[in-house]
């Protein structure tokens, strides 16, 4: 069912991906197998607007359905991780200039799912905004999402506002989103790149000593 749940996200079929969404999760399915294969099917729609095949409407349209497939996952995966003490508090939130957070809200809802206490901030956040964030909630972990190419700078301009507020010590910075990887991470002096979710929650859970 998943090569239909791709198929249909990627040919904008949108009452059909919500269609089979459903199916899958009322079969049983793992709410991470339908999360995958959204993301496979986002790529196939970077990939058509890459060559010119689709436009701006299209890349909203599949923004759109992820979001409202994103929506009827993660109460599943919440029942999944069950109720459990807190792990930890994350911050997180897509940096300055960006506005793509569909990565970004599926990081947040594992991490929320895994036991950990998140704050959002949301898109297109001011490093000075992250600074106070990390000021008043405290958190272990950070997390700062971007897509587009110009989000390396202002991951960069992040830390570094949250060094020169004296508060670099006390959290660890993971980054993600698109085209991050390790190169990124070293320009930004963040500690580690996630490339998922998964990876996300493995970084946070090893940053507060939990399994
Ligand atoms: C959907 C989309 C949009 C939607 C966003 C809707 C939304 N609410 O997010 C809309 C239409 C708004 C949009 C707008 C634009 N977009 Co756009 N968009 C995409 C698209 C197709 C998919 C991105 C996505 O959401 N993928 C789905 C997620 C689930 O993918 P994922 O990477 O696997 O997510 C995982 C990881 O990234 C990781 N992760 C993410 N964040 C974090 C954070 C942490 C801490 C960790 C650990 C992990 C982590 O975990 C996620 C879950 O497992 C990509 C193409 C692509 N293939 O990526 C282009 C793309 C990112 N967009 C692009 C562009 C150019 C734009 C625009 C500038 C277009 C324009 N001309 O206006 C604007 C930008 C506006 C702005 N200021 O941000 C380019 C960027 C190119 C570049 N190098 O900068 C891309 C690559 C398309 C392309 N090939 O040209 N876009």
């Amino acid at each position: 069912m998943s090569k239909a749940l791709i198929d249909a996200i990627a040919d904008m079929r949108e009452q059909d991906a919500l269609k089979v969404s459903d199916e899958m999760l009322a079969s049983g399915a793992d709410p991470q197998a339908v999360l995958d294969a959204c993301r496979e099917a986002m790529a196939v729609v970077g990939r058509r607007y890459e060559e010119g095949t689709y436009f701006l409407p299209e890349l909203l349209l599949a923004g759109e359905m992820l979001g409202q497939i994103s929506d009827k996952v993660k109460p599943r995966l919440q029942a999944q991780a069950g109720a459990q003490k807190k792990l930890g508090r994350v911050v997180i939130g897509t940096v300055k200039g960006d506005i793509h957070d569909i990565g970004k809200n599926i990081v947040t809802f594992l991490l929320d799912a895994n036991g950990f206490e998140v704050r959002d901030l949301g898109v297109d956040v001011s490093p000075l905004k992250f600074v106070e964030a990390v000021r008043d909630f405290r958190p272990q972990v950070v997390g700062l999402s971007g897509f587009l190419t110009l989000a390396f700078d202002a991951m960069k301009e992040t830390v570094e506002a949250i060094k020169v507020a004296g508060l670099r010590d006390g959290v660890k910075i993971m980054i993600g989103g698109g085209q991050v990887n390790d190169k990124i991470q070293e320009y930004a002096g963040a500690d580690a790149y996630g490339k998922d979710a998964v990876t996300g929650v493995s970084l946070a859970k090893k940053w507060v000593g939990a399994k």
